[in-house]
């Protein structure tokens, strides 16, 4: 049957200054112009869309070490969190389109600024989790999971408008699907964190129904936490999502990616979902960018009882002759 009645709060981050390349602002407007919204409702959600965000300019935003562009990192996801306790304390399951994935810090700050705990399922071909100490880039796209880390706390130095930022998240309450490009900083930190990963090696050993079993199993270990998906495009396959700042090879197929959200679905515990890291100009072809694209609304669509089963409503009348 259509999935139970949901109401999604949607908001669109188009900031770029996690990482270097020009382009992945424009995922927001992309995502929905493919018919997100409509779609949604088609498929029986009430859909409050919030717009998007606007990022002021910063000036003279100079490296701190080797961390780039922090002030409007730090500002942007300021006014993220802000956006995001907002649309959860109005009820929604919020939907956050990237934009890069440094926005997942304020997503997940806002998330968590409204009382319960979370659990953190973070699809993804990297890890996201080193410091401003360990990064080998400067870019704060691969970093975001450092700062809301009870346990890296100690770890993290100071930055300008990064003052706001509190850890949230407990390092036993995060499970990592999709890895397969992780820096040693990073390995190090998941190694002594003891934080629950499925690389690509765990799922071809395991396939992904049993991952998505054990996942469950880890974050439901004791209380049911509303659940945060942070889903980067990344994570699946560039032969299906190709136009992305980060791609690498031997990632998810679309059917294990729509899988890992079907059954997210199927927890009724979903509370906030990030789709970051699409970006229309890493695709050389439109066909690229149209694959990219459409993946991820499949994903944002099967978040909410899209069932590759096919599905009618309760009260459909078959036509009789
Ligand atoms: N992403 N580990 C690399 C870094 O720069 O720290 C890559 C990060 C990619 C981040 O795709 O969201
Ligand atoms: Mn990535
Ligand atoms: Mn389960
Ligand atoms: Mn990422």
């Amino acid at each position: 049957a259509l999935g139970q009645l949901r109401s999604v709060g949607l908001i669109g981050a188009p900031f770029s200054k996690g990482q270097a390349r020009d382009g992945v602002q424009l995922g927001p407007d992309l995502i929905r112009t493919a018919g997100l919204v409509h779609r949604l409702r088609e498929q029986g959600c009430e859909v409050k869309d919030y717009g998007n965000l606007t990022f002021e300019d910063v000036s003279n935003d100079e490296p701190i070490g080797n961390t780039k562009s922090p002030r409007a990192v730090g500002r942007a996801n300021q006014q993220l969190a802000n956006a995001v306790q907002r649309v959860k304390s109005d009820g929604h399951t919020c939907v956050m389109l990237g934009g890069d994935h440094s926005l997942a810090i304020g997503s997940i700050h806002g998330h968590a600024a409204c009382g319960s705990e979370l659990s953190v399922v973070w699809v993804d071909a990297h890890a996201d989790i080193n410091t401003p100490l360990t990064t080998p880039t400067g870019n704060i796209h691969g970093q975001p999971m450092s700062y809301l880390i009870h346990e890296l706390h100690t770890k993290i130095p100071v930055l300008p408008d990064f003052s706001w930022i509190k850890p949230c998240i407990a390092a036993k309450d995060i499970v990592y699907i999709g890895l397969r490009d992780v820096d040693p900083g990073e390995h190090y930190i998941l190694k002594h964190l003891g934080i629950k990963t499925f690389s690509m090696t765990e799922v071809d050993r395991l396939g992904i129904a049993k991952v998505m079993e054990q996942t469950c199993d880890h974050i439901f270990s004791k209380v049911k936490k509303p659940i945060h998906l942070s889903y980067d495009i990344d994570a699946l396959d560039p032969s299906v999502t190709p136009a992305t700042g980060t791609p690498v090879v031997g990632g998810l197929t679309y059917r294990e990616g729509v899988y890992i959200t079907e059954h997210i679905c199927q927890t009724g515990l979903l509370s906030a979902v990030d789709i970051v890291e699409v970006n229309p100009k890493q695709g050389r072809t439109e066909e690229e960018v149209r694959s990219t694209v459409n993946a991820a609304v499949d994903l944002v669509l099967s978040c909410f009882g899209r069932v590759r089963e096919g599905s009618h409503q309760n009260d459909y009348k078959m036509p009789e002759p």
